[in-house]
């Protein structure tokens, strides 16, 4: 018995310290142990045993050897083995087994038929095969890795279905980086309708990118012949898919879908031996599957950015006018149903959903218009191919949603109105010459009250810098009263104690600026509640002021509101819970900030550029948050940034770009030069401490607070003295790991500066920003920053977070002037 004991230990040890082999095929008699690897002939593609980011498990996959962290995919990525024994061996039948220490399986290919000389071979392409030695049949494989795709489409790789056999290939995000296992996120080829190009949160679509009009994907007209690939869309009564190739075979490229279901295409860049950012999907609001509702077209440059189509009228005027426009349009004038409807041409647009659209390839445009009349319920029509004169035909049936406008490129849409509808619009185009009078007559006096109004706005500001202290904030929520039509859930407090254990310490996340926050979970959901202290005596006007301004925001960068609470002498706020505590708990730390590798700080980046832009752009009333910060970005449990803390949030009219205030508050470090010295307020100042965040989350250093042996300045200082002396690269926190993308780091870098200049003007906007980080554009170079030193930080106050009152700022030299 002893001497089996020792046999074993031995042949263990012995595995484990025999050397690596490095294979080109798998067979029966040559399998695969943890530490081998088979690797493709041209030497792009190796696969082996891997443990992704600090994850302790091992998963078999396949990587690129020039960059071995990117994982393009994974067989066992729901079965992990937890030690380094796992064997991947190929059986006489022809099928891949991947086997744990107890020999059992965790994972398996299957076959269509038993070959004579069962071989695995990974192929230049990054697909792995089982072929029949015996016969060199190129493409007729036993089975291929490319048939159940994971997160990432290689070239030459189909996504799409086979409309004979029903195999769906289609990519699915991983749950985390650490985590390969199937997430909830996949992109796929929805072959409903005519087949469009859908991104999927669970079975609802979260972004259409939309079908394929003989040159692109209606949803994504930028997708343009490049030097780098090219691509295919093939729709028949046997398959519908979609291809790329490289037209350099020693390029690499990939489109991949990440764990917050954004989907990217990277290439790889020799000279800098990092990944460069191709494109990137969802950069706006109007890329939410069905924003504005049905029979609406959405607008990122318009505000409000939603529209109804001619013709129609929003569903609920009361909601509309709320910026809540998922209710959508209804018809103004229901269809005749006969030869008296009519259509309405539209043009520069994304197609509506297709998912219930009929279509014919060889049916010309002026047919098309005449099938859509016959049928009742047909509501708009267009061509189906673009390419030359157009087409083809395609005909909707029901609603229309998810369509955008572009500014450049686009389709046409040939929707349908009843015919007084036609009429009314037709005539509203040909304005009377009274009307044109009044037209004219009304475009003097408007222009005289803004000439009056900016004379009287400068003569103000004289005023103020006079040393006039009147108060001027545009929306004091004081003022206004208390809004108690928010159609916000309200919680019992019985119930809300209960759910912290009455406020226990041990659920105690800790103090916000308001009062402290504890963990609780109410009806089964994990909540984090903000309990507004008592003694906190400027805290319930912040209170209202949160309340207001996110109750009806929604945004996957936002931290959701799940209601309030208003009883006795208490007010709570309660919202879900953020697991991954606030981002300044991770970069600023040794440790945790090896957590966050490069491309996590890209999303972590994006993310909050996308929060940013919604609050700054998208709805009538303009958000500035005046306090973002580290500590004010919640992680949820795939590191996705969450804005919070709204409490000293302000609101603007639509057309309304800046605002004075002589209460300074915000933290400093974040706060824009305009703001912290003459108290004026735009989103501008929002943009500025978004710089400093982007120069943070790079450099892992606090801007306040930050020293260097060499200098005096802040971080802000730091990078702006490194840019000049072109070492930009010595900005990066050390932390990030091999993960990094040299170019990617640069844009950061220099978009992080352009965002914190002296001037507002000189800050771009959060559209832009998004541009900026997602392009290959060139970009403005920076100038000098504003707030580069720290020397006046002592001056200001030995707190981080300053609520100051007009008397005390006017005792400095930084009040209102
Ligand atoms: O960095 P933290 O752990 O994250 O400490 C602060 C603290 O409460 C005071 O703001 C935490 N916190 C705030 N809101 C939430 C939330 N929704 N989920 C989880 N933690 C939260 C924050």
């Amino acid at each position: 018995m002893e001497a089996l004991a020792y046999l074993f230990v031995y042949s263990l040890l012995l595995s484990l310290l025999r050397s690596s082999i490095t294979l080109d095929t798998i067979t029966p008699s040559q399998p695969i142990r943890d530490g081998d690897t088979l690797v493709s002939a041209d030497r792009s593609f190796q696969l082996g045993f891997f443990s992704p980011a600090s994850s302790k498990s091992r998963y078999m996959g396949i990587w690129y050897l020039v960059s071995s962290e990117i994982v393009v995919w994974v067989a066992n990525r729901d079965t992990p083995l937890n030690d380094h024994l796992g064997v991947l061996r190929i059986t006489y039948e022809g099928v891949l087994v991947l086997l744990n220490s107890t020999n059992s399986t965790v994972w398996s290919s299957n076959t269509s038929r038993t070959p004579e000389i069962p071989v695995a071979q990974l192929l230049d392409t990054g697909n792995l095969v089982v072929k029949d030695g015996n016969f060199d049949d190129p493409g007729n494989f036993l089975w291929q890795s490319f048939d159940h795709p994971c997160d990432t489409l290689l070239p030459e790789m189909k996504l799409g279905k086979n409309l004979v056999t029903g195999l769906e290939r289609f990519l699915s995000s991983w749950k985390s980086i650490e985590d390969p296992a199937q997430g909830v996120f996949s992109v796929r080829i929805d072959p409903r309708g005519l087949p469009q190009f859908v991104v999927m949160e669970g079975a609802a679509i979260k972004y259409r990118v939309g079908p394929w009009n003989g040159l692109t994907f209606s949803g994504n007209p930028a997708l343009r012949p490049n030097p780098i690939f090219n691509y295919t869309f093939v729709l028949n009564e046997n398959e519908v898919y979609y291809e790329n190739s490289l037209l350099n075979s020693s390029v690499f490229s990939r489109f991949v879908l990440n764990p917050s279901g954004i989907a990217e295409r990277f290439t790889w860049i020799d000279r800098t031996h990092s990944w460069q950012r191709f494109l990137a999907g969802q950069l706006d609001q109007c890329e939410n599957y069905g924003f504005c509702g049905a029979y609406t077209t959405c607008n990122p440059n318009n505000s409000p950015i939603c529209a109804c189509f001619e013709g129609f009228e929003p569903k609920s005027e009361r909601n509309w006018n709320s910026n809540d426009w998922s209710d959508g349009c209804v018809r103004r004038t229901p269809l005749e149903c006969n030869d008296g409807d009519g259509f309405l041409k539209w043009t520069k647009l994304k197609l509506p959903d297709t998912s219930s659209s009929w279509y014919n390839k060889t049916t010309n445009l002026k047919e098309c218009g005449g099938l859509c009349l016959k049928n009742c319920s047909c509501t708009a029509y267009s061509n189906l191919d673009v390419r030359g004169e157009g087409s083809g035909c395609l005909l909707w049936f029901g609603s229309l949603t998810d369509i955008r406008v572009f500014s450049e490129g686009g389709q046409e849409l040939y929707l349908k109105l009843a015919k007084s509808e036609l009429d009314r619009i037709e005539k509203k185009k040909q304005p009377s010459k009274i009307k044109q009078a009044s037209i004219i007559g009304s475009v003097i006096l408007v222009t005289g009250i803004i000439i009056l109004g900016v004379i009287a706005y400068i003569r103000k500001n004289r005023l103020h810098s006079k040393g006039m202290s009147k108060r001027i904030d545009k929306k004091d929520w004081d003022n206004e009263g208390w809004n108690e039509d928010m159609e916000l859930p309200t919680f019992d407090l019985t119930a809300i104690a209960n759910a912290t254990d009455n406020f226990s310490s041990n659920n105690k996340l800790g103090e916000g600026g308001f009062g402290p926050v504890y963990k609780g979970t109410l009806d089964g959901q994990v909540i984090a509640v903000k309990r507004l202290s008592k003694n906190s005596g400027q805290g319930s006007k912040e209170f209202k002021n949160e309340v207001q301004s996110i109750a009806r925001l929604q945004h996957r960068n936002l931290v959701k509101l799940l209601g309030c609470c208003i009883q006795e002498d208490e007010k709570m706020l309660v919202y879900e819970y953020m697991p991954n505590k606030s981002l300044d708990f991770f970069i600023f730390d040794q440790t945790k900030s090896k957590l966050l590798d490069w491309l996590t700080r890209m999303n972590i980046i994006g993310g909050i550029a996308r929060g940013l832009l919604y609050l700054h752009e998208d709805s009538r009333l303009r958000i500035i948050h005046r306090d973002l910060k580290a500590s004010n970005i919640l992680l949820d449990n795939n590191m996705n940034p969450k804005i919070s803390d709204f409490g000293l949030a302000r609101s603007f009219g639509g057309d309304e770009v800046e605002c004075m205030t002589n209460r300074i508050v915000g933290t400093y470090g974040y706060m824009s030069p305009e703001y912290a010295v003459h108290g004026q307020y735009s989103i501008k100042s929002d943009v500025f401490s978004f710089g400093v965040l982007v120069l943070e989350i790079v450099s892992g250093k606090k801007n306040r607070g930050f020293c260097d042996p060499d200098h005096n300045l802040n971080l802000l200082g730091h990078a702006w003295r490194l840019w000049v002396e072109d070492r930009p690269m010595g900005l990066v926190d050390e932390s990030v790991g091999e993960s990094i993308s040299q170019s990617e780091v640069l844009r950061c870098i220099q978009v992080g500066l352009l965002c914190v200049q002296h001037n507002p003007e000189d800050r771009p906007n959060m559209s832009s920003v998004l541009l900026m980080l997602s392009s290959e554009s060139l970009l403005h170079k920076p100038r000098q920053p504003g707030f580069y030193t720290d020397s006046r930080r002592t001056d200001y106050s030995s707190s981080e977070h300053a609520t100051y009152s007009a008397n005390e700022i006017s005792t400095t030299s930084f009040g209102p002037r």
